[in-house]
């Protein structure tokens, strides 16, 4: 059996050295040569531990290869289709990551209705001093839809319940136990919204699920939040949405073409911007790596896979 780890982009250091004390690990990103490093090393690969994921391309290219532990919840980096056709196994770290993420959505929303960031700068710039910030908007009593009642969703959906708000969610199926009210369409959903919070994966299904449609049911005093993926919104709907007035603002973690973000967004005021930080914590990021880490050695001992990809 190839025990050998391939570690193809940076990993983070706590899990790196755990995976180098455990086991012979071959860092795909320090070689100056990829293909012959790879060419070298590539029938010793028995798992791949991802952060940028693994495509067709790396996955044809190690015959022994039978794990894919991805760093993630969100697996879409990964070719599963292509695991699935030679039989490797894929895992991911949901769960560990809800609290944090959680966490963000509340301070983006928090941050864009209570125009945090414009008064930080208000007062960086000394324009206090020549009047006072405007009034702002308040999430007390307003609605929010939440796109994706999942682990993470659900998260949310408690933390925005202490601030006082309506819950309502949208899925592919009504989950009859939660008490939150279900919405099959999304767009009857955004339309009874003050906000739309998007938490679902990037699918082929969910790809540009928000579109223009959704983003106009949102409305002028609407704004959307997206903590999941940037492929889910339409980009280019949603620049024109908040030009034209059409949805009222945007509170986003995610972009369809990461880390770069439309100059057209980077200049909107009624925006809020992060360079998706949903996770990002010592402590969260740390708990991601350890299960990367574990389900590499669960796989290698023979033990069930702790987090495995259905
Ligand atoms: O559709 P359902 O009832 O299976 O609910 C899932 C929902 N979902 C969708 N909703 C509408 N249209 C779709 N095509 C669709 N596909 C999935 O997203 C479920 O409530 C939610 C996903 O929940 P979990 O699988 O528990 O994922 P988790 O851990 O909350 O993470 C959500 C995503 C990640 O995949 C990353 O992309 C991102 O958040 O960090």
């Amino acid at each position: 059996m190839a025990t050998d780890i391939l570690i193809p982009n940076k990993m983070l250091a706590s899990a790196d050295a755990a995976l180098a004390e455990a086991f012979t690990v071959h860092r795909l990103y320090e070689a100056s040569d990829r293909d012959a490093m790879l060419a070298g090393v590539a029938s010793n690969i028995g798992a791949i531990a991802s952060s940028g994921g693994a495509d067709r391309a790396l996955i044809e290219a190690l015959p022994n290869l039978k794990l894919v532990a991805h760093f993630g919840v969100g697996y879409d980096p990964v070719d599963v289709v292509c695991c699935k056709e030679r039989d490797i196994r894929v895992t991911n770290t949901p769960d560990v990551l809800n609290d944090a993420v959680a966490e963000m959505t509340l301070g983006l929303m928090l941050a864009l209705e209570r125009r945090i960031p414009h008064g930080d700068r208000h007062v960086r710039e000394g324009a206090w001093e020549s009047g006072g910030y405007p009034l702002t908007g308040e999430l007390t009593g307003k609605t929010a839809g939440i796109m994706g009642l999942g682990r993470i969703g659900k998260e949310i959906a408690r933390r925005l319940q202490v601030m006082k708000m309506n819950v309502v969610y949208h899925g592919r199926t009504e989950q009859k136990h939660e008490p939150y009210p279900y919405y099959a369409s999304l767009k009857d959903m955004a339309a009874a919204s003050d906000w739309l919070i998007v938490v679902v994966p990037g699918t082929p299904e969910t790809t540009k699920a928000v579109n223009a449609d959704v983003l106009k049911a949102l409305g002028p005093q609407g704004a959307l939040l997206n903590i999941g993926r940037g492929s889910v919104v339409d980009e280019k709907a949603l620049i024109t949405c908040l030009s034209d007035g059409s949805l009222g603002g945007a509170a986003l973690d995610v972009f369809e073409d990461e880390p770069r973000v439309p100059e057209a967004l980077r200049a909107m005021d009624n925006v809020v911007l992060q360079p998706h930080q949903g996770s990002a914590t010592h402590k969260t990021r740390w708990a991601m790596g350890d299960l990367v880490v574990r389900n590499i050695k669960a796989h290698f001992a023979g033990q069930p896979l702790i987090t495995p990809v259905a």
